[in-house]
């Protein structure tokens, strides 16, 4: 008979996600969002705190941003203490956090890391100021697997105005892989339609376009949940094709029942 030393226990073959991200005491998107889609899903999550906003569904009462050297210390230890397989970044706040996170973060390639780039509350208060956009956009997205952005985030990083179609946003889609990632999914669910349309572009293949209908109902935080089941199925060992599809069927199932209880 062995005694199981404390330390014996096999994590490592544990799906484990490593969240950066805000607070939202709302619980509806953030931080919370994301550890409670990734543990659903049956992945652990370790995270890394940005920023803590005090919110309500309908607006940002305080937000304030940790020190970058705080972010930093938190992001080495939490590599440092767990057997990470994939990262999921949504809200940094601001430039100094950008460029601590970039430092901090492992080399390209060695795990996922999937990008939800976080500008506004979802009730329209900046959350990154437009010239940390861009150090986002040409610093952070290099280092990156897959971005998640939404059609107005999209515009934001191309300076352009918000695709309208189908052939517009598959274009966008394109013109945001040039920052360097080696996706970039772009979710079609602020567009119009019988059907919301994200398109995953990639360096491999086609544009591939993941459909779902669209439903008549809101749900704060369906960034941050897709982009953190991606993360958890990544995590998992999904290439990133599948785990864009199954991360979607998962937020719409979401969205069926929310609707369900309308
Ligand atoms: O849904 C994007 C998001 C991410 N993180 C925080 C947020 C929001 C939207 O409101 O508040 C902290």
């Amino acid at each position: 008979m062995h005694a199981r030393s404390p330390g014996s226990c096999k994590v490592s073959d544990v799906a484990h996600v490593l969240v950066i991200a805000g607070t939202d005491s709302s619980g509806g998107a953030g931080l919370v969002k994301d550890v409670q889609v990734i543990t659903e899903l049956g992945a652990r999550a370790s995270c890394v705190v940005t920023a803590v906003t005090a919110q309500t569904n309908n607006c940002v009462a305080a937000s304030s941003v940790l020190s970058p050297e705080l972010v930093s210390q938190q992001l080495r230890t939490a590599l440092h203490s767990n057997d990470i397989r994939a990262i999921k970044i949504g809200m940094l706040g601001n430039g100094a956090i950008v460029r601590a996170v970039i430092e901090a973060l492992p080399d390209r390639g060695r795990i996922p890391i999937v990008v939800d780039p976080v500008f506004r509350s979802s009730s329209g208060t900046a959350l990154l100021d437009p010239a940390d956009v861009q150090l986002l956009r040409d610093q952070l997205l290099p280092r990156c697997t897959l971005m998640t952005p939404n059609l107005i985030e999209a515009g934001a990083l191309l300076g352009r105005v918000v695709a309208g179609d189908s052939t517009e946003q598959t274009e966008q889609a394109e013109a945001l892989l040039r920052f360097g990632s080696e996706g970039v999914l772009l979710k079609g669910g602020h567009g119009v339609g019988g059907e919301s349309v994200d398109v995953l572009v990639t360096r491999t293949g086609p544009p591939l376009p993941l459909a779902a209908q669209r439903l008549d109902v809101t749900m704060r935080g369906t960034g941050c949940a897709l982009s953190s089941a991606i993360a958890a199925l990544m995590a998992a060992g999904e290439a990133m094709e599948p785990a864009c599809r199954k991360a979607k069927a998962y937020v719409h199932d979401k969205l069926l029942v929310l609707k369900s209880q309308c």
